[in-house]
């Protein structure tokens, strides 16, 4: 099979030390104070925390005993209190910590602070709309990075406001004529727009490709849900505002426009194949606007991951953005499918890691799981046979490793060709689909279970912290939110919204990684404009861009100085040269911005406990000595349609169930659950769903009295 995410971490490390070298021609950085200086002993999610999610906060304390914690509200009055659980050591941050939870309380409010044993956490909000902010601002990130347009005071304010880049101003040389690198080609191509990768010019469709397709779809999962309003059209402060496109879309299509102008055209070598990568000849020093670049600009050879990240996003838009602009729909599939089938005819046409003179790499070798991507995506939107067999015959289709324990990447895209196929209707196999299904929750339950065990709840082992990880963390919490939505099973959503309090500050250094969301945010991350710690007279970046986040690996000059022995949690500086950790890239905050906005949905129903929304009826319709059979008929007694659900209840008189029609049944102990059966999974306000059992019984049959559907008591 093809290689985990350690394996990656040794190419991260050779492209680390080029990318490093050519970075030192920039100016000498200001030193930063190490992000551990301000922090406080009681680590919570700064920003705060869901009135119906969890909540719990990580104490570093040497103190072997469990301690007393008080949660105390903007008027200092107690409001509740409880015991820590001492946790010892925690191997990834190389910190001893005990685990206070108090998710019991659900009283909205601002200012809450939790104190422990003499310190006190920093201030935050129990609150309904609580990521409203994140949302829009994690989203607004992308409308930032546009290349080829002026970002307009009117849209960001005047310290954001900047002239387009690489429209061919001078001194700019343009992404408007771009010729090759040497032996490339022999033509120039219009390879305008996009989104800048990061904190650096480069346009890469590798990334762009994976970026492009979590934003969209975070929409489709909205949508899926009946909550895509707040994504909608005149949500996001973008330029096409008020066009009809939802605004998500709209930014999307900023950078699939790019994605297809990448394309090899018709009659030349390669045709239909993507250029892995446009960027500047040589690196550029710090700080630069992009208008101001005035290094040559290059087109790198066409790669096969670039060909079928291009394929996997086209296809996604072709699906997605039908209903909206059907011509641009056309446009996305036919070059879905040109670069699908240039991609058969050259399999192997690999990025090297070699190239990072003046950009990133993105080099990969193994491609099967890009492969397999683009085939379901194209199999989801067009149903065709050719793409169902290019799925079914892929060694991903069946693979256990789909999703690894270290998330998935940039390089490791089987998992979202997994999350394709979960969840848009597609004619596979009730079997495969079943199987799919169950790789999402396991991969899921593996992040939950790695999460127990540590102190900061971190989906990512100890192991896993390199070059990106809170995009890693982010991308974790995708899967556990599609786990949520697949099974009902509200385990998931608490685990997808403790990633985000990891994000937010609950960890080892107590740092908020999102700019402007949080007392102690990041504000000097690696970035050309927003390079405020370089130069006054620029912005810090914008609120609600994502630093890279610890990388033990210690792969830039200042890592390097300033980070040497950290433990691997706390490998991490906001300081703008420390580009290995505190870089922001689309890939990170496109899971953020996913995150977000799944998070912020709870506001629809206000956040609140939900209250019960079914009414269940038990009929037994048949008994004998030792068995009987029962109909469990659940309505849905609420407003919303429930969209998956599992339906849990307890014997009372010791029976086994032992078959079940029509939904997944499953018993512990007298604890019994059962889950849609797939077709059955929506319940419209007010209508009913069935399934029927049967089972043993040592004697009597009572009926159960008392049954939860997800996770809320019916009536
Ligand atoms: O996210 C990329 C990471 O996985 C690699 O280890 C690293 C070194 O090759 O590059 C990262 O991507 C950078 C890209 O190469 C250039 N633009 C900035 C990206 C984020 O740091």
């Amino acid at each position: 099979m093809p290689p985990s995410r350690p394996l990656r971490l040794s190419t991260a490390l050779l492209t680390g030390a080029l990318l490093l070298g050519g970075l030192t021609t920039a100016p000498a950085v200001a030193s930063a104070t190490a992000a551990t200086a301000a922090t406080t002993a009681v680590r919570v999610n700064q920003v705060g925390y869901l009135p119906d999610g969890p909540k719990r906060a990580t104490v570093v304390t040497t103190a072997t005993q469990a301690l007393t914690w008080q949660l105390r509200n903007a008027s200092g009055a107690l409001v509740a209190s409880g015991s820590t659980v001492p946790r010892g050591a925690d191997a990834p941050s190389g910190q001893s910590v005990q685990v206070a939870d108090f998710s019991s309380y659900r009283t909205t409010g601002s200012g809450y602070v939790l104190a422990v044993d003499g310190n006190s956490s920093a201030p935050f909000d129990i609150r309904a709309d609580l990521y409203d902010a994140l949302r829009s601002d994690s989203m607004a990130f992308f409308h930032h990075q546009r290349s080829g347009i002026a970002i307009d005071a009117s849209l960001v304010g005047s310290a954001y406001a900047r002239p387009a880049g690489h429209l061919g101003v001078a001194p700019n040389q343009g992404d408007t004529s771009v010729p090759c690198q040497a032996t490339v080609c022999d033509y120039t191509q219009d390879v305008r727009g996009g989104w800048y990768d990061a904190g650096d010019h480069g346009k890469y469709v590798v990334n762009g490709g994976i970026s492009t397709w979590l934003v969209v779809n975070s929409f489709e999962r909205a949508k899926r849900a009946g909550r895509d309003a707040a994504l909608g059209d005149s949500t996001l402060r973008v330029p096409e505002r008020g066009n009809g496109m939802p605004d998500v879309l709209d930014e999307a299509r900023w950078e699939l426009d790019f994605l297809m102008r990448m394309q090899v055209p018709d009659g030349r070598p390669y045709a239909g194949m993507a250029f892995h990568k446009v960027h500047d000849a040589a690196w550029t020093g710090m700080p630069l606007r992009p208008d101001q670049d005035a290094q040559p600009r290059e087109l790198h050879r066409p790669s096969t991951a670039a060909t079928l990240n291009l394929a996997a996003a086209a296809a996604q838009c072709a699906r997605v953005f039908r209903p909206y602009d059907s011509a641009y729909a056309d446009r996305c599939l036919s070059a879905a499918r040109r670069a699908w089938t240039a991609a058969q005819s050259h399999p192997a046409l690999y990025a090297p890691d070699s190239d990072s003179t003046g950009g990133g790499a993105y080099g990969d070798t193994k491609v099967t799981d890009e492969f397999y991507w683009a085939a379901a995506e194209l199999y989801a939107t067009t149903g065709e046979s050719a793409y169902r067999d290019a799925v079914t015959s892929s060694p991903w289709h069946t693979s256990a490793d789909a999703f690894s324990p270290y998330g998935f990447g940039w390089a490791d895209t089987a998992a979202l060709g997994r999350l394709v196929l979960a969840t848009v209707p597609n004619g596979l196999p009730a079997s495969d689909l079943a199987r799919i299904r169950a790789s999402v929750t396991a991969a899921a339950d593996g992040y939950l279970s790695r999460m127990a065990a540590q102190g900061y709840a971190v989906p990512v082992p100890a192991d896993g912290y390199f070059w990106g990880s809170n995009g890693e963390v982010a991308d974790d919490a995708v899967v556990m939110a599609v786990a949520g939505e697949l099974t009902g099973d509200g385990r998931y959503r608490a685990g997808a919204l403790e990633a985000m309090d990891y994000l937010l500050g609950r960890n080892a250094l107590g740092q908020s990684y999102v700019t402007g969301h949080g007392e102690t945010s990041s504000q000097n991350q690696h970035h050309r404009f927003w390079a405020h710690q370089l130069d006054a007279a620029l912005p810090h970046p914008p609120a609600g861009s994502l630093a890279g986040g610890p990388d033990s690996a210690l792969q830039d000059p200042v890592a390097q100085e300033k980070l040497t022995g950290c433990a691997p949690a706390a490998c991490y500086i906001d300081d703008i040269g420390s580009y290995s950790t505190n870089e922001v890239a689309i890939n990170w905050n496109a899971p953020l911005a996913w995150l977000a906005a799944y998070a912020a949905e709870r506001t629809s129903t206000g956040g609140e406990p939900p209250t019960a929304a079914c009414a269940v009826t038990y009929t037994v319709d048949n008994v004998w000595n030792t068995g009987f059979t029962a109909t469990v008929t659940v309505r849905n007694t609420g407003p919303t349609a429930v969209d998956g659900w599992q339906l849990t209840w307890a014997y009372p008189g010791g029976q086994r169930v032992t078959s079940a029609w029509n939904a997944t049944v499953t018993q512990s102990g007298t604890a019994v659950s059962a889950r849609d059966a797939g077709w059955n999974r929506a319940i419209a306000p007010g209508a009913t769903a069935s399934f029927g059992i049967q089972g043993t019984h040592p004697g009597a049959n009572p009926s159960p009295t008392a049954f939860t559907l997800n996770g809320s008591a019916c009536t």
